[in-house]
């Protein structure tokens, strides 16, 4: 039996395993259902990277049920991306939700975001869609959606996490975060006050001007993430 005495050049490159970037690190994967346009999909895209700039730690895997009811493994949080007909452009917007929260920590192993097609593609033409859907991939993973269950907001209102506390006495706030208390189920007691933070993404209604500040990202450790070093985080200049 001959041997070839000639290394091959390719042998181990092919049996590498594929390098995944986020490897021990916090992973958003986003299942898309349904037909897309590439601007519509590429901002979930681009909004899951920037979280991931700053939520950096890793999560226990979870099974969950795929689409087709299959149980699969979810590492970290997989967001499930509908775009229906609904009532047409104005009315309903849709909907984004933590689905399935881990037993442990309350984290969200499953989300949803929902969005009215029409609506969809509304915001894109008026260049809303990237801040729209970076603000409901933030509801994804608790914020607001989870404050009461995380025992975050006070009986008065206020925001009582304590990173997202500090967040605002670095602004010159005092106390709790003022939290919204108008707009009804869906946005009272779920976001920012609009009063207060007006043009920050989190806040109950979103304008031409949307920017995140460090007080949302400061609040993602309120809900038990682990962040980046405060240097890394990519806040929009309005806040630098
Ligand atoms: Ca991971
Ligand atoms: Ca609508
Ligand atoms: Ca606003
Ligand atoms: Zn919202």
């Amino acid at each position: 039996m001959a041997v070839n005495p000639l290394p091959d050049p390719l042998a181990g490159v092919a049996a590498a395993p594929a390098v995944d970037p986020r490897a021990g690190l916090f992973d958003i994967v986003i299942e898309f259902v349904g037909v897309w346009s590439e601007p519509l999909r590429s901002a979930f895209l681009a909004a899951a990277e920037r979280i991931e700039a700053v939520v950096l730690n890793d999560l226990p895997n979870v099974a969950a049920p795929s689409a087709d009811g299959s149980l699969m493994t979810v590492d970290d949080l997989l967001i499930r991306a509908e775009l229906p007909a609904m009532d047409g452009v104005g009315g309903a917007l849709g909907i984004a939700v933590p689905t399935l929260l881990r037993a442990d920590s309350l984290l969200p192993v499953t989300a949803q975001m929902r969005f009215d097609a029409d609506d969809a593609a509304s915001l894109d033409a008026r260049c809303a869609w990237d801040d729209v859907v970076l603000h409901e991939m933030l509801h994804c993973l608790g914020f607001g959606t989870l404050w009461a269950v995380k025992g975050l907001v006070a009986a008065d209102g206020g925001y009582v996490g304590a990173a997202g506390m500090a967040a605002y006495a670095a602004i010159g706030g005092a106390g709790p975060v003022p939290v919204e208390t108008e707009g009804g189920v869906g946005t009272a007691r779920l976001h920012w006050s609009e009063a207060v933070f007006g043009a920050e993404l989190m806040t109950g209604w979103i304008g031409d001007e949307s920017h995140l500040s460090p007080l949302t990202v400061a609040s993602l450790s309120d809900l038990g993430y682990g962040l980046a070093p405060r240097g890394a985080w990519a806040v929009d200049a309005a806040y630098a």
